[in-house]
Protein backbone atom coordinates (compact mmCIF):
# COMPACT_ATOMS: atom_id res chain seq x y z
CA UNK A 1 0.00 0.00 0.00
CA UNK A 2 0.97 3.96 -0.47
CA UNK A 3 2.22 5.89 2.45
CA UNK A 4 -0.49 8.18 3.71
CA UNK A 5 2.27 9.72 5.42
CA UNK A 6 1.97 13.14 5.16
CA UNK A 7 -1.85 12.67 3.35
CA UNK A 8 -3.65 12.63 6.70
CA UNK A 9 -1.89 15.93 8.30
CA UNK A 10 -3.30 17.67 5.42
CA UNK A 11 -5.50 19.65 7.62
CA UNK A 12 -2.40 21.58 9.10
CA UNK A 13 -1.35 23.01 5.71
CA UNK A 14 -5.37 24.04 4.43
CA UNK A 15 -5.41 27.62 4.88
CA UNK A 16 -1.67 28.09 5.35
CA UNK A 17 -1.12 29.11 1.92
CA UNK A 18 -3.72 30.63 -0.20
CA UNK A 19 -4.09 30.68 -4.10
CA UNK A 20 -0.37 30.71 -5.35
CA UNK A 21 0.81 30.77 -8.36
CA UNK A 22 4.37 29.68 -7.93
CA UNK A 23 5.40 27.42 -5.50
CA UNK A 24 8.59 26.42 -3.64
CA UNK A 25 10.46 23.35 -3.94
CA UNK A 26 9.86 22.55 -0.34
CA UNK A 27 6.55 22.43 -0.52
CA UNK A 28 6.49 19.66 -3.26
CA UNK A 29 4.16 16.71 -2.12
CA UNK A 30 5.28 13.37 -1.25
CA UNK A 31 5.22 10.56 -4.61
CA UNK A 32 3.39 7.66 -3.34
CA UNK A 33 4.30 4.35 -4.85
CA UNK A 34 2.31 1.11 -5.51
CA UNK A 35 3.73 -2.32 -6.32
CA UNK A 36 0.91 -4.29 -6.18
CA UNK A 37 -0.52 -5.61 -9.29
CA UNK A 38 -4.09 -6.20 -8.34
CA UNK A 39 -7.29 -3.38 -8.13
CA UNK A 40 -6.89 -1.68 -4.89
CA UNK A 41 -10.16 -0.79 -3.00
CA UNK A 42 -11.67 2.57 -3.75
CA UNK A 43 -9.90 5.94 -2.30
CA UNK A 44 -12.84 7.75 -0.26
CA UNK A 45 -11.73 11.03 -0.18
CA UNK A 46 -9.86 12.72 3.12
CA UNK A 47 -10.87 16.58 2.61
CA UNK A 48 -12.52 18.15 -0.37
CA UNK A 49 -16.05 17.59 -1.43
CA UNK A 50 -17.31 13.74 -1.50
CA UNK A 51 -17.60 11.73 -4.07
CA UNK A 52 -18.35 8.01 -5.09
CA UNK A 53 -14.44 7.00 -6.07
CA UNK A 54 -13.69 5.01 -9.14
CA UNK A 55 -11.93 1.37 -8.74
CA UNK A 56 -8.74 1.27 -11.66
CA UNK A 57 -8.40 -2.56 -12.76
CA UNK A 58 -4.91 -3.66 -11.61
CA UNK A 59 -4.52 -0.55 -10.41
CA UNK A 60 -5.43 2.32 -7.89
CA UNK A 61 -6.00 6.31 -7.39
CA UNK A 62 -3.13 8.34 -6.62
CA UNK A 63 -3.36 10.16 -3.32
CA UNK A 64 -3.60 14.11 -2.51
CA UNK A 65 -3.45 16.84 -0.12
CA UNK A 66 -5.02 20.01 0.04
CA UNK A 67 -3.20 22.83 0.47
CA UNK A 68 -5.58 26.54 0.30
CA UNK A 69 -8.45 25.30 -2.02
CA UNK A 70 -5.68 23.19 -4.37
CA UNK A 71 -5.84 19.89 -4.53
CA UNK A 72 -2.37 18.20 -4.83
CA UNK A 73 -0.37 15.24 -6.83
CA UNK A 74 2.47 14.21 -7.42
CA UNK A 75 3.61 12.17 -10.53
CA UNK A 76 6.80 10.60 -11.19
CA UNK A 77 7.56 9.68 -14.29
CA UNK A 78 9.86 6.42 -13.80
CA UNK A 79 11.10 2.96 -15.71
CA UNK A 80 8.75 0.16 -14.01
CA UNK A 81 8.84 -3.40 -14.13
CA UNK A 82 5.05 -4.42 -15.01
CA UNK A 83 3.59 -7.98 -14.48
CA UNK A 84 1.36 -8.60 -17.71
CA UNK A 85 0.12 -12.20 -15.71
CA UNK A 86 1.78 -13.89 -13.97
CA UNK A 87 4.71 -15.74 -15.96
CA UNK A 88 5.42 -12.52 -17.69
CA UNK A 89 7.11 -9.33 -16.60
CA UNK A 90 7.86 -6.50 -19.05
CA UNK A 91 10.42 -3.40 -18.95
CA UNK A 92 8.27 -0.54 -19.13
CA UNK A 93 7.63 3.12 -18.60
CA UNK A 94 5.16 4.19 -16.48
CA UNK A 95 4.25 6.29 -12.72
CA UNK A 96 4.58 6.31 -9.30
CA UNK A 97 5.79 2.56 -9.71
CA UNK A 98 3.16 1.39 -12.27
CA UNK A 99 2.24 1.32 -15.89
CA UNK A 100 -0.19 2.52 -16.63
CA UNK A 101 0.26 5.41 -13.64
CA UNK A 102 -2.68 5.80 -10.94
CA UNK A 103 -6.09 7.39 -11.96
CA UNK A 104 -6.20 10.99 -10.79
CA UNK A 105 -9.73 11.58 -9.34
CA UNK A 106 -10.99 15.10 -8.59
CA UNK A 107 -14.46 16.82 -8.61
CA UNK A 108 -15.66 19.78 -11.03
CA UNK A 109 -15.00 22.66 -10.30
CA UNK A 110 -11.50 21.36 -8.07
CA UNK A 111 -8.28 23.82 -8.78
CA UNK A 112 -5.73 21.08 -9.12
CA UNK A 113 -1.49 21.08 -8.76
CA UNK A 114 -0.39 18.05 -10.14
CA UNK A 115 3.64 18.06 -9.79
CA UNK A 116 5.68 15.98 -12.55
CA UNK A 117 8.94 14.92 -11.53
CA UNK A 118 11.02 13.15 -14.47
CA UNK A 119 13.13 9.93 -13.23
CA UNK A 120 13.15 8.70 -17.04
CA UNK A 121 16.53 8.88 -18.94
CA UNK A 122 15.00 11.03 -21.19
CA UNK A 123 12.76 14.76 -21.35
CA UNK A 124 9.19 14.46 -20.88
CA UNK A 125 5.51 16.14 -20.37
CA UNK A 126 2.31 15.31 -19.35
CA UNK A 127 -0.96 16.28 -21.60
CA UNK A 128 -4.16 16.55 -20.18
CA UNK A 129 -5.88 14.54 -22.57
CA UNK A 130 -9.91 16.11 -22.93
CA UNK A 131 -9.84 18.58 -20.49
CA UNK A 132 -10.54 22.19 -20.56
CA UNK A 133 -7.42 24.12 -19.43
CA UNK A 134 -5.65 27.39 -20.37
CA UNK A 135 -3.06 27.01 -23.23
CA UNK A 136 -0.03 26.81 -21.64
CA UNK A 137 -1.11 23.76 -19.11
CA UNK A 138 -1.10 21.59 -22.19
CA UNK A 139 1.97 19.91 -22.09
CA UNK A 140 2.60 19.41 -25.60
CA UNK A 141 6.72 20.02 -25.87
CA UNK A 142 8.09 22.30 -27.48
CA UNK A 143 4.59 24.18 -28.11
CA UNK A 144 2.88 24.73 -24.65
CA UNK A 145 6.12 24.25 -22.53
CA UNK A 146 9.91 23.42 -22.77
CA UNK A 147 10.19 19.80 -21.95
CA UNK A 148 10.75 18.53 -18.46
CA UNK A 149 14.39 17.20 -17.98
CA UNK A 150 15.40 14.19 -16.52
CA UNK A 151 15.50 15.40 -12.99
CA UNK A 152 13.57 18.19 -13.00
CA UNK A 153 10.15 18.45 -11.72
CA UNK A 154 7.27 20.73 -13.22
CA UNK A 155 4.01 21.98 -12.03
CA UNK A 156 0.44 22.17 -13.65
CA UNK A 157 -2.44 24.10 -12.40
CA UNK A 158 -5.93 24.24 -14.30
CA UNK A 159 -9.55 24.44 -12.66
CA UNK A 160 -11.54 21.17 -13.37
CA UNK A 161 -14.58 23.21 -15.66
CA UNK A 162 -16.04 19.81 -16.17
CA UNK A 163 -17.22 16.28 -14.91
CA UNK A 164 -15.91 13.75 -16.81
CA UNK A 165 -13.25 11.22 -17.99
CA UNK A 166 -10.00 12.24 -19.75
CA UNK A 167 -6.54 10.84 -19.94
CA UNK A 168 -2.95 11.68 -19.36
CA UNK A 169 -0.04 10.93 -21.23
CA UNK A 170 3.32 12.54 -22.18
CA UNK A 171 3.84 14.96 -25.55
CA UNK A 172 7.39 14.50 -25.43
CA UNK A 173 8.97 12.23 -27.74
CA UNK A 174 5.34 10.43 -27.70
CA UNK A 175 5.97 7.48 -29.72
CA UNK A 176 8.43 5.98 -27.62
CA UNK A 177 7.04 6.72 -24.49
CA UNK A 178 3.48 5.49 -24.99
CA UNK A 179 4.94 2.71 -26.70
CA UNK A 180 6.30 2.04 -23.39
CA UNK A 181 3.57 2.63 -21.58
CA UNK A 182 3.33 5.50 -20.09
CA UNK A 183 -0.60 6.65 -19.47
CA UNK A 184 -3.04 6.95 -16.70
CA UNK A 185 -6.62 7.75 -16.34
CA UNK A 186 -8.54 11.23 -14.88
CA UNK A 187 -12.01 10.81 -13.27
CA UNK A 188 -13.70 13.91 -13.03
CA UNK A 189 -16.77 13.85 -10.68
CA UNK A 190 -19.50 15.92 -10.67
CA UNK A 191 -19.88 18.37 -7.79
CA UNK A 192 -23.66 17.27 -7.91
CA UNK A 193 -23.85 13.90 -6.16
CA UNK A 194 -27.30 13.48 -7.84
CA UNK A 195 -26.16 14.05 -11.38
CA UNK A 196 -26.76 10.23 -13.05
CA UNK A 197 -25.37 8.62 -9.64
CA UNK A 198 -23.67 4.64 -9.74
CA UNK A 199 -23.64 2.02 -7.18
CA UNK A 200 -19.75 1.11 -8.80
CA UNK A 201 -17.34 2.18 -11.02
CA UNK A 202 -14.48 1.11 -13.33
CA UNK A 203 -12.12 2.47 -15.11
CA UNK A 204 -9.18 1.14 -17.19
CA UNK A 205 -7.32 2.13 -20.36
CA UNK A 206 -6.11 0.09 -23.37
CA UNK A 207 -2.89 -0.07 -24.86
CA UNK A 208 -1.07 -2.41 -26.75
CA UNK A 209 2.75 -3.93 -27.09
CA UNK A 210 4.88 -5.71 -29.20
CA UNK A 211 6.97 -7.88 -26.99
CA UNK A 212 8.57 -10.64 -28.72
CA UNK A 213 8.84 -14.06 -27.04
CA UNK A 214 11.40 -14.87 -24.81
CA UNK A 215 12.00 -10.90 -24.34
CA UNK A 216 11.07 -8.49 -21.61
CA UNK A 217 11.05 -4.84 -23.62
CA UNK A 218 8.22 -4.09 -26.18
CA UNK A 219 9.58 -2.78 -29.80
CA UNK A 220 8.67 0.63 -29.85
CA UNK A 221 8.79 1.48 -33.56
CA UNK A 222 5.71 -1.41 -33.74
CA UNK A 223 3.55 0.42 -36.03
CA UNK A 224 0.76 -2.60 -36.58
CA UNK A 225 2.14 -6.14 -35.14
CA UNK A 226 1.12 -6.19 -31.93
CA UNK A 227 1.04 -9.19 -30.18
CA UNK A 228 -0.04 -8.05 -25.99
CA UNK A 229 -3.58 -6.58 -26.33
CA UNK A 230 -3.40 -4.78 -22.60
CA UNK A 231 -6.31 -3.58 -20.15
CA UNK A 232 -3.89 -1.47 -17.55
CA UNK A 233 -0.94 -2.85 -19.15
CA UNK A 234 -2.65 -6.76 -17.93
CA UNK A 235 -3.89 -10.02 -20.43
CA UNK A 236 -5.94 -12.44 -19.50
CA UNK A 237 -5.97 -14.00 -16.72
CA UNK A 238 -4.09 -11.92 -15.20
CA UNK A 239 -7.27 -8.46 -16.00
CA UNK A 240 -9.25 -8.22 -12.30
CA UNK A 241 -12.88 -9.42 -12.49
CA UNK A 242 -15.13 -6.79 -12.39
CA UNK A 243 -17.58 -7.62 -9.26
CA UNK A 244 -20.84 -6.09 -9.30
CA UNK A 245 -23.94 -6.66 -7.15
CA UNK A 246 -27.11 -7.85 -7.96
CA UNK A 247 -29.34 -4.57 -9.32
CA UNK A 248 -26.31 -2.39 -9.26
CA UNK A 249 -26.06 0.33 -11.47
CA UNK A 250 -22.05 -0.18 -12.65
CA UNK A 251 -20.44 2.31 -14.95
CA UNK A 252 -17.17 1.01 -16.82
CA UNK A 253 -15.04 3.68 -17.92
CA UNK A 254 -12.26 2.80 -21.00
CA UNK A 255 -9.53 4.94 -22.53
CA UNK A 256 -7.73 3.51 -25.55
CA UNK A 257 -4.39 4.96 -25.71
CA UNK A 258 -3.41 2.34 -28.47
CA UNK A 259 -2.82 2.28 -31.92
CA UNK A 260 -6.15 0.42 -33.05
CA UNK A 261 -10.24 0.31 -31.99
CA UNK A 262 -11.54 -1.79 -29.54
CA UNK A 263 -15.38 -2.68 -29.98
CA UNK A 264 -15.76 -3.47 -26.59
CA UNK A 265 -18.60 -6.09 -25.61
CA UNK A 266 -20.43 -7.10 -22.71
CA UNK A 267 -22.36 -10.22 -22.25
CA UNK A 268 -25.65 -10.86 -21.03
CA UNK A 269 -26.91 -7.16 -20.53
CA UNK A 270 -27.44 -4.15 -22.82
CA UNK A 271 -26.06 -0.81 -21.73
CA UNK A 272 -25.91 2.82 -22.45
CA UNK A 273 -22.87 5.21 -23.73
CA UNK A 274 -23.45 7.84 -21.42
CA UNK A 275 -20.01 9.84 -21.70
CA UNK A 276 -17.16 10.31 -23.57
CA UNK A 277 -13.76 12.06 -23.25
CA UNK A 278 -15.69 14.83 -25.02
CA UNK A 279 -18.69 15.03 -21.89
CA UNK A 280 -21.90 13.41 -20.78
CA UNK A 281 -24.08 12.14 -23.87
CA UNK A 282 -27.59 13.35 -23.20
CA UNK A 283 -30.06 10.61 -22.69
CA UNK A 284 -31.88 11.05 -25.50
CA UNK A 285 -28.87 10.65 -27.63
CA UNK A 286 -28.05 6.96 -25.55
CA UNK A 287 -28.66 3.77 -28.04
CA UNK A 288 -28.92 0.73 -26.69
CA UNK A 289 -25.77 -1.62 -27.03
CA UNK A 290 -24.20 -4.70 -26.07
CA UNK A 291 -20.30 -3.64 -27.80
CA UNK A 292 -19.24 -0.23 -27.86
CA UNK A 293 -16.12 1.32 -30.09
CA UNK A 294 -13.86 2.93 -28.53
CA UNK A 295 -11.74 4.58 -31.06
CA UNK A 296 -8.36 5.30 -30.96
CA UNK A 297 -7.56 8.38 -28.51
CA UNK A 298 -10.67 8.38 -26.99
CA UNK A 299 -13.14 7.06 -23.75
CA UNK A 300 -16.29 5.93 -23.89
CA UNK A 301 -17.87 5.25 -20.58
CA UNK A 302 -21.10 2.86 -20.38
CA UNK A 303 -23.64 2.55 -17.34
CA UNK A 304 -25.34 -0.55 -16.93
CA UNK A 305 -27.76 -1.98 -14.82
CA UNK A 306 -26.30 -5.27 -13.25
CA UNK A 307 -29.66 -6.93 -13.30
CA UNK A 308 -28.76 -10.45 -14.64
CA UNK A 309 -26.59 -12.30 -12.29
CA UNK A 310 -23.50 -14.81 -13.01
CA UNK A 311 -20.14 -14.81 -14.40
CA UNK A 312 -20.38 -12.69 -17.57
CA UNK A 313 -17.29 -12.21 -20.24
CA UNK A 314 -16.39 -8.79 -20.78
CA UNK A 315 -13.73 -8.89 -24.04
CA UNK A 316 -12.71 -6.89 -26.74
CA UNK A 317 -14.55 -8.36 -29.46
CA UNK A 318 -11.79 -8.51 -32.07
CA UNK A 319 -10.88 -12.45 -31.71
CA UNK A 320 -7.09 -11.56 -32.06
CA UNK A 321 -6.98 -9.27 -29.38
CA UNK A 322 -8.39 -11.75 -26.91
CA UNK A 323 -4.99 -13.75 -27.49
CA UNK A 324 -1.83 -13.47 -26.48
CA UNK A 325 1.78 -13.17 -28.31
CA UNK A 326 0.87 -15.90 -31.73
CA UNK A 327 2.59 -17.06 -35.16
CA UNK A 328 0.50 -14.65 -37.82
CA UNK A 329 2.03 -16.71 -40.27
CA UNK A 330 0.28 -19.78 -39.35
CA UNK A 331 -2.04 -21.44 -42.29
CA UNK A 332 -5.03 -22.43 -41.82
CA UNK A 333 -5.37 -26.35 -42.05
CA UNK A 334 -8.57 -26.80 -41.13
CA UNK A 335 -9.77 -29.88 -43.20
CA UNK A 336 -6.32 -30.98 -44.05
CA UNK A 337 -4.71 -33.66 -43.25
CA UNK A 338 -1.58 -33.08 -41.41
CA UNK A 339 -0.27 -36.30 -40.87
CA UNK A 340 2.67 -36.10 -43.45
CA UNK A 341 3.31 -32.18 -42.88
CA UNK A 342 3.27 -33.15 -38.54
CA UNK A 343 6.46 -35.54 -39.81
CA UNK A 344 8.06 -33.13 -41.85
CA UNK A 345 7.72 -29.95 -39.44
CA UNK A 346 8.57 -31.85 -36.39
CA UNK A 347 12.61 -32.60 -38.44
CA UNK A 348 12.44 -28.56 -38.57
CA UNK A 349 11.51 -27.52 -35.45
CA UNK A 350 11.26 -30.18 -32.73
CA UNK A 351 9.25 -27.48 -30.67
CA UNK A 352 6.67 -26.98 -33.46
CA UNK A 353 3.43 -27.33 -33.59
CA UNK A 354 1.19 -26.80 -36.57
CA UNK A 355 -2.19 -25.43 -36.53
CA UNK A 356 -4.54 -28.28 -35.76
CA UNK A 357 -6.57 -29.85 -38.76
CA UNK A 358 -10.07 -29.18 -36.64
CA UNK A 359 -9.14 -25.87 -35.14
CA UNK A 360 -7.28 -24.97 -32.45
CA UNK A 361 -9.09 -25.87 -29.40
CA UNK A 362 -6.19 -27.93 -27.31
CA UNK A 363 -7.89 -28.70 -24.32
CA UNK A 364 -5.64 -26.77 -22.51
CA UNK A 365 -2.58 -27.89 -23.49
CA UNK A 366 0.26 -25.85 -23.93
CA UNK A 367 2.84 -25.95 -26.07
CA UNK A 368 6.18 -25.10 -24.84
CA UNK A 369 7.48 -21.48 -24.91
CA UNK A 370 10.38 -19.14 -24.55
CA UNK A 371 10.84 -18.08 -20.90
CA UNK A 372 9.14 -14.68 -20.83
CA UNK A 373 6.12 -15.74 -22.40
CA UNK A 374 2.14 -16.21 -21.74
CA UNK A 375 0.53 -19.17 -23.66
CA UNK A 376 -1.38 -17.94 -26.59
CA UNK A 377 -4.86 -19.35 -25.56
CA UNK A 378 -5.08 -19.87 -21.67
CA UNK A 379 -7.00 -19.85 -18.43
CA UNK A 380 -9.31 -22.29 -16.77
CA UNK A 381 -13.09 -21.90 -15.50
CA UNK A 382 -15.20 -24.53 -13.63
CA UNK A 383 -15.95 -26.17 -16.78
CA UNK A 384 -12.89 -26.29 -18.50
CA UNK A 385 -10.34 -24.45 -20.46
CA UNK A 386 -11.67 -20.86 -21.35
CA UNK A 387 -8.53 -20.18 -23.85
CA UNK A 388 -8.18 -16.70 -24.14
CA UNK A 389 -5.63 -14.54 -23.66
CA UNK A 390 -5.43 -10.44 -24.11
CA UNK A 391 -8.90 -8.08 -23.74
CA UNK A 392 -10.70 -10.50 -22.00
CA UNK A 393 -11.90 -10.84 -18.38
CA UNK A 394 -15.39 -11.30 -16.19
CA UNK A 395 -18.45 -9.36 -14.59
CA UNK A 396 -19.50 -11.12 -11.97
CA UNK A 397 -22.60 -10.10 -10.98
CA UNK A 398 -23.83 -11.57 -7.27
CA UNK A 399 -26.45 -10.98 -4.50
CA UNK A 400 -24.14 -11.18 -2.06
CA UNK A 401 -21.72 -8.52 -2.46
CA UNK A 402 -21.29 -6.11 0.20
CA UNK A 403 -21.33 -1.85 -0.95
CA UNK A 404 -17.85 -1.14 -2.01
CA UNK A 405 -16.59 -4.64 -1.65
CA UNK A 406 -14.79 -5.19 -4.99
CA UNK A 407 -13.10 -8.42 -3.75
CA UNK A 408 -13.41 -11.33 -6.12
CA UNK A 409 -16.28 -13.57 -5.56
CA UNK A 410 -15.25 -16.22 -7.11
CA UNK A 411 -16.90 -19.13 -9.73
CA UNK A 412 -20.66 -18.40 -9.91
CA UNK A 413 -22.80 -21.19 -8.48
CA UNK A 414 -25.30 -21.84 -11.37
CA UNK A 415 -28.83 -22.42 -10.32
CA UNK A 416 -29.84 -25.81 -10.85
CA UNK A 417 -30.82 -26.89 -14.67
CA UNK A 418 -29.75 -23.19 -15.30
CA UNK A 419 -26.53 -24.77 -17.56
CA UNK A 420 -26.45 -25.75 -21.40
CA UNK A 421 -26.34 -29.39 -21.12
CA UNK A 422 -25.03 -32.62 -23.42
CA UNK A 423 -28.59 -34.82 -24.74
CA UNK A 424 -27.90 -38.51 -24.31
CA UNK A 425 -29.89 -39.41 -27.65
CA UNK A 426 -27.57 -39.47 -30.72
CA UNK A 427 -28.33 -36.83 -33.10
CA UNK A 428 -29.67 -37.96 -36.58
CA UNK A 429 -28.05 -37.46 -39.96
CA UNK A 430 -29.04 -34.22 -41.13
CA UNK A 431 -31.00 -35.14 -44.50
CA UNK A 432 -28.61 -34.06 -47.58
CA UNK A 433 -28.80 -34.25 -50.90
CA UNK A 434 -27.29 -37.46 -52.33
CA UNK A 435 -24.44 -37.26 -55.11
CA UNK A 436 -24.96 -38.11 -58.08
CA UNK A 437 -28.61 -37.18 -58.11
CA UNK A 438 -29.94 -34.96 -60.27
CA UNK A 439 -29.87 -30.83 -59.04
CA UNK A 440 -32.60 -29.31 -57.20
CA UNK A 441 -35.19 -27.96 -59.48
CA UNK A 442 -36.51 -24.32 -58.76
CA UNK A 443 -40.13 -23.50 -59.68
CA UNK A 444 -39.96 -19.76 -61.17
CU1 LIG B 1 -9.26 -5.05 -29.46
Amino acid sequence: MFSRRGFLGSAALAGASAISGRVQAASIPEAPTMDKVVMQPPLHPISGPDYRPVVTLNGWSLPFRMNGDWKEFHLVAEPVVREFAEGMKVNLWGYNGQSPGPTIEAVEGDKLRIFVTNRLPEYTTVHWHGMIIPSGMDGVGGLTQPHIQPGKTFVYEFEMKKSGTFMYHPHSDEMVQMAMGMMGMVVVHPRDQSFRPVDRDFVFVMSTYRVDPGTYLPHVNEMTDFNMWTWNARVFPGIDPLPVRLGDKARVRIGNLSMTNHPIHLHGHSFAVTCTDGGWIPESAQLPETTTDVPVGAVRVFDVLADNPGDWAFHCHKSHHTMNAMGHDVRNLIGVSRKDLAKAVGKLAPDGMAMGSTGMAMGNMEMPAPDNTLPMMTGTGQFGPIEMGGMFTVMKIREDLARDDYRDPGPYKFPQGTVAYEVAAPASEPARQKSGSPPMKHKM
